[in-house]
């Protein structure tokens, strides 16, 4: 017997189609759900009426699907709650599976085995919206999921997504229960992309396949219903082109057509050949189904077209990105650097900090609008301020980023437990700025595990138990040390890690800082060399502390011009401040230079 994904490389692999529109047509009675308060429950019919799901999994096998989903797409309890059973979860989720397993086995033979997915649903809360919290959501997906496991689903099929942040509670759950129960399952998440192109919560494909991507245990990443395939065509193609997992595709008959009170999907299989087997034969998905409106003449269609067809080789190119729940973010662009606003950051700035204090978030927001508006691709948000709660203000603060401000976040702190809450509030991928080797590997392992638990990309400070490096031997050696770590010991990946070889004031006249602008220039230059996979930043704006305001954006202007120079990649500065050099008189930058290599014919800049 061969695995799901041995498979997954030879074929086309073929799903089933509807389940709700399909029990629709068996004419089921109230008593047939098991009483009028349950009518309507399709996941009881596994205890109330399991013929009627055993005659709808034939249905498909019989046209040909090499997969059938268990019935349990409202599966939680957060869902079954709604009929008051939500204390059935576990036990549903255990029988459907086994209903499904048992159809598959009559059917499998050597030549064609029959799989079962458990089918996860988006359940009816939006946790970007703050309808339920990451913790809750998890928690219910986990007994689901362990009861769809216990049943013996040979996959699972997170699917319909809706919030990112409800994908993320999903993946939280399966680590948890793949942990729990030391095997993995193939897992497949699909998103919903509504007419209007986006998800529901306004999330564009490229977005999801970034804060996707990096999770090692999805294996499939594709879209499921609100739409015909010819909706769905550019999104598709997005994903053939760009996503390193398998892609998946299970269209509706269509976009549904109010016809006499009832959804009526129009596609006929014919059509949905047509498409699914360019979407196949030409882009390259991986595995076909139906969703809404699908019947078992459709399917016989789609298990034709795996006979047709064998996995189209797809020359993928992925981009190493963050992103918000709306949009991406490359961690390098051409030409350098990606800006990240520094001013939501209640050290940085007077302005924010005072927002802060008043708890003034509706400003707060607004800052981070005005970044936008000044050109920072990405936001450092950090709310530490002493005497005050950051965990709670973190929270305040990345719930309403989360859904409010359309770039991707850079969470600043220093304290786990705030990186935590601001990582469970966001849907999107996010950098954790930062960790570093100051105590030996402890607090970087608590860091670094959230990475992974979370998707992120990860800034390492050239910091170890020496304290700060200041030469160029010592922010190279230590930058090399976190990456290997971070690579072998928690699976990172090098694109993922962003270096920075600190930045220290200039201007200061303190003479153990002469080299510091030239060491952190070679160091980034030599970090690009020996690691060119992992990305390099720098707080620009350190470099000119204590300076008056117009000589520090020259100098911050003409520091960044030779950081990019030896390889820099992004920045942390405040976007709209940000000259280019053309825009600075001769002499300006000639004496920033000579500050920045050290080669100072004078004692201190004057202010
Ligand atoms: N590396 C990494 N993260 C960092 C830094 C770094 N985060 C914080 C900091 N350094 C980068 N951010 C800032 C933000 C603001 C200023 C400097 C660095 C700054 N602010 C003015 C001031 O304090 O004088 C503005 C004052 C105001 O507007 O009120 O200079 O190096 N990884």
């Amino acid at each position: 017997m061969k695995s799901f994904l041995d498979i997954l490389k030879e074929k086309i692999i073929v799903f089933d189609g509807a389940t709700g529109a399909s029990l629709q047509t068996y004419d089921l009675t109230a008593d047939d759900f098991g009483g009028k308060e349950l009518e309507g429950c399709n996941e009881y019919l596994v205890i109330s009426k399991p013929d009627a799901i055993k005659r709808l999994h034939h249905s498909f096998l019989d046209a040909g699907a090499d997969v059938i989903e268990t019935d349990t797409f409202g599966g939680t309890s957060i869902v079954l709650n709604e009929y008051q059973i939500g204390n059935l979860d576990y036990e549903l989720s255990v029988k459907a599976a086994q209903i499904a397993k048992e159809c598959a086995n009559e059917y499998s033979t050597k030549g064609k085995q029959r799989f079962v997915a458990g089918s996860i649903g988006p359940t009816t809360k939006l946790p970007s919206l703050g309808h339920i919290t990451l913790d809750d959501m998890s928690e219910s997906y986990y007994r689901h999921m362990s009861g769809l496991f216990d049943g013996g689903v040979d996959l699972f099929c997170i699917e319909t997504c809706q919030d990112p942040l409800q994908i993320k509670s999903a993946l939280v759950a399966a680590q948890r229960v793949f942990e729990e129960k030391r095997k993995k399952l193939p897992l497949i998440v699909s998103v919903t992309v509504e007419t209007m192109g986006t998800m529901l919560m306004g999330t564009e494909i490229s977005a999801a396949l970034t804060t996707l991507e990096p999770y090692d245990i999805i294996d499939v990443i594709g879209m499921n219903c609100a739409t015909g395939p010819k909706e769905m065509e550019e999104n598709i193609r997005y994903l053939c082109h760009n996503s390193p997992k398998y892609v998946f595709c299970m269209p509706n008959a269509g976009i549904p057509e109010n016809v006499g009170g009832k959804a009526h999907y129009h596609l006929t299989p014919d059509e949905i050949d047509k498409w699914m087997s360019h979407f196949a034969g030409d882009l390259g998905v991986n595995i076909i189904g139906g969703c809404c409106g699908t019947t078992p003449e459709h399917i016989k269609r789609l298990a034709n077209i795996s006979e047709r067809f064998s996995p189209q080789e797809r020359n993928w190119e992925y981009t190493p990105s963050v992103s918000s729940i709306y949009s991406i973010a490359p961690m390098h662009i051409e030409p350098p650097p990606v800006l990240v606003g520094e001013r939501c950051n209640a050290n940085g700035s007077k302005q924010f900090k005072q927002l802060l204090m008043k708890e003034d978030y509706d400003a707060m927001v607004n800052m981070a609008k005005e970044q936008i508006k000044e050109g920072a691709h990405i936001l450092d948000v950090c709310v530490a301020y002493v005497g005050r709660d950051e965990v709670k203000d973190i929270t305040e603060v990345v719930r309403r980023f989360n859904t409010a401000v359309s770039i991707p976040i850079m969470i600043d702190s220093t304290e786990v437990k705030v990186i935590e809450a601001a990582l469970k509030l966001y849907g999107g991928r996010a950098i954790i700025n930062s960790i570093n080797f100051e105590d030996g590997t402890a607090k970087a392992d608590k860091i670094l595990t959230l990475a992974k638990r979370y998707g992120s990309a990860v800034v390492c400070l050239s910091i170890d138990e020496e304290g700060q490096a200041y030469t160029f031997e010592k922010k190279v050696s230590i930058a090399k040390r976190i990456r290997d770590y971070a690579v072998e010991v928690h699976k990172m990946r090098e694109e993922d890690l962003i270096f920075d070889a600190l930045t220290f004031p200039l201007g200061s006249g303190q003479e153990d800082l002469r080299g510091s602008g030239i060491n952190t220039i070679n160091a980034i230059r030599e970090i690009k060399k020996i690691m060119p996979k992992c990305k390099t930043i720098l707080g620009i704006s350190n470099s000119s502390f204590g300076l008056n305001p117009q000589i520090r954006h020259v100098l911050n202007s003409v520091f960044l011009h030779y950081a990019i120079e030896a390889g820099l990649d992004m920045c942390i500065v405040h976007a709209g401040k940000i000259m280019p050099l053309f825009k600075i008189d001769k002499k300006g930058r000639e004496l920033c230079r000579e500050l920045i290599f050290d080669e100072r014919k004078f004692e201190t800049i004057k202010n």
